[in-house]
């Protein structure tokens, strides 16, 4: 695996304090899902300081239920202070962070906030980062998809998708469950004929709602995530039950091991990487590698990422040429102020990567929006 022979790999790291700060980020607007309704974003940032006090920081995008993933952030927090910080405690280089903390199951999310915060605190000792030596062409400006929550009517969906259409946005992506109605779809989907669409049940759909989901197969748009996690064996019997069924995996696939069993077993059309849920940026580029040398269709998702997440994202999406849009909105579809220096802009429907791949913290606004604040020694 190339990835896995990136000379950054063997970057030394050094660690004085690791500080564990949740925030609590106001959100522009309430989000529904079938997952439930998000009024604000709660967020764990890490900041990793090395003993030249070189920093970087690092987000836990998972939510505050385990209605994702097991995953929530009180337990998160709990994760990284008893569990990941003793662990990594005496990392000698950038390999070692990821490699001590598998000893420890699962608490992806929070895997991936302390790899990127050394990862953070590498890159400003250095000015280079992993990406840099990831050996695939990049794209400068990364095509952005918008994931629609579900909405209180036809009528305002049209509109969104109208005013979506305009901002150029490269591919919308509707929230449904069963509970929601697939016909409301097919007129609005022949009335923006040249705009992507897809479909995020969030694991919603069960065997008893296969003609439901054949329903919206019949739409002849990617469906992500239909059943829920660690049920390969439905996605197997959905399959052969509805041949128009084409699947993008998003919460089955929490480690490289699941996405290739998966791929063996034909169930996932398209990939959505989010680096939280696969425990960090190591893991991420060996998926995108995988998908690459698989001829898998990959893209990266979104967990409502502060500046901090949504940077990585950004950097990772890059390497995804041939991806219709990713879900990495600009910074104001989600909150009236971001805790970056540089909040993320889209213009033409595109982000620029260089540009946004190297957020910088304000750490003044980071501090207005701080509810808890823990610092761990080294
Ligand atoms: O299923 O992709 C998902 C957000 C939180 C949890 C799960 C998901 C999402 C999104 C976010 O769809 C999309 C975005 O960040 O714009
Ligand atoms: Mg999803």
């Amino acid at each position: 695996m190339p990835s896995n022979s990136l000379a950054f790999l063997n970057q030394p790291v050094s660690l004085k304090q690791l500080d564990l700060i949740e925030i609590d980020l106001p959100q522009v607007g309430e989000f529904q899902s079938a997952i439930g309704i998000r009024k604000s974003r709660k967020a764990l940032i890490i900041k990793w300081t090395d003993r030249d006090d070189f920093f970087g920081f690092g987000e836990c995008a998972c939510r505050p239920d385990p209605f994702y993933s097991p995953e929530f952030l009180e337990a998160a927090k709990l994760a990284v202070e008893h569990f990941l910080f003793p662990a990594i405690n005496g990392a000698e280089q950038y390999s070692d962070v990821a490699t001590r903390m598998e000893k420890i199951r699962g608490w992806n999310f929070a895997k991936a906030a302390v790899e990127a915060a050394a990862h953070g605190s590498i890159r400003s000792r250095l000015g280079t980062t992993i990406f840099d030596e990831f050996p695939h062409s990049r794209l400068n400006h990364v095509p952005v998809g918008i994931s629609m929550g579900i909405q209180p009517s036809a009528e305002v969906m049209f509109q969104k998708v109208q005013e979506a259409t305009n901002e150029k946005y490269s591919r919308i992506k509707f929230k449904i469950s069963p509970k929601v109605n697939p016909n409301l779809y097919r007129e609005l989907l022949q009335q923006f004929p040249d705009q992507h669409f897809s479909f995020d049940a969030n694991g919603t759909f069960t065997a008893k709602d296969f003609d439901q989901l054949n329903e919206f197969a019949q739409l002849g748009k990617i469906i992500e995530q239909p059943l829920p996690p660690t049920r390969l064996d439905l996605c197997l019997l959905a399959k052969a039950a509805i041949p128009a069924l084409q699947i993008c995996l998003d919460e089955e696939i929490t480690g490289i091991g699941v996405l290739k069993t998966a791929h063996s077993l034909q169930v996932i059309d398209e990939l959505n990487v989010k680096p939280g849920r696969v425990g960090g940026l190591t893991n991420s580029l060996e998926m995108l590698q995988f998908c690459f040398e698989n001829d898998l269709p990959v893209w990266i998702g979104g967990m409502f990422e502060t500046g901090i997440g949504r940077s990585a994202n950004i950097n990772l999406a890059s390497f995804c040429t041939d991806a219709t849009g990713h879900d990495i909105s600009p910074s104001s579809r989600y909150f009236p102020q971001d805790i970056v220096t540089d909040p993320v802009t889209m213009e033409d429907g595109k982000v620029d990567h260089a540009r946004f791949g190297e957020a910088e913290v304000d750490e003044a606004i980071l501090e207005k929006y701080t509810i808890s604040k823990k610092t761990l020694k080294a």
